[in-house]
């Protein structure tokens, strides 16, 4: 019986050891109003997002690596990672678990029904960014796939 009610609170213990939030860094243009819809997703889903205004975001992509054919809107950092544009949280999670030596990922463009451009839905997707061993490779597959 002692032994039980040991276990018991040392699992009470480990419980308050919820995740913390993931800190933001998102680079915008001032005017940028679905950046803005970007943020509060962000922010709704447990992000803690610091968003600064620049006037001059082909500097700020051009320093992390983001090509022309990959370049978005706004310009995030997660983590050390590279996140442009319209990017889901379930790739930015498959991004942070399981590939933490590409530099990003991006959703190139404006995609319609991307996260902050409109209801999200099936059919999108974020590409590599590229490798931080080869960050002159402009990669362009496939990362994650929007399923609903
Ligand atoms: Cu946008």
């Amino acid at each position: 019986m002692f032994k039980f009610r040991a276990a018991v609170l040392s699992l009470a213990l480990l419980a308050p050891l919820a995740q913390a939030a993931i800190p933001v860094t998102l680079y915008k243009s001032p005017t940028c109003g679905c950046c803005e819809e970007y943020v509060k997703y962000l922010k709704t889903n447990g992000f803690a997002v610091d968003a600064v205004n620049s006037n001059d975001m082909n500097r700020i992509k051009q320093e992390k690596h983001v090509g022309n054919n990959l370049a978005s809107c706004h310009t995030a950092l997660i983590g050390g990672a590279v996140i442009e544009g319209h990017v889901p949280v379930a790739a930015i999670q498959k991004l942070l678990h399981d590939k933490p030596t590409l530099i990003g990922i991006s959703a190139p463009g404006m995609p319609a029904n991307s996260p902050g451009m409109g209801v999200m839905r099936a059919g999108g997707h974020a590409q590599d960014l590229c490798h931080r061993a080869q960050p002159e490779s402009q990669a362009s597959r496939i990362f994650h796939r929007i399923t609903r």
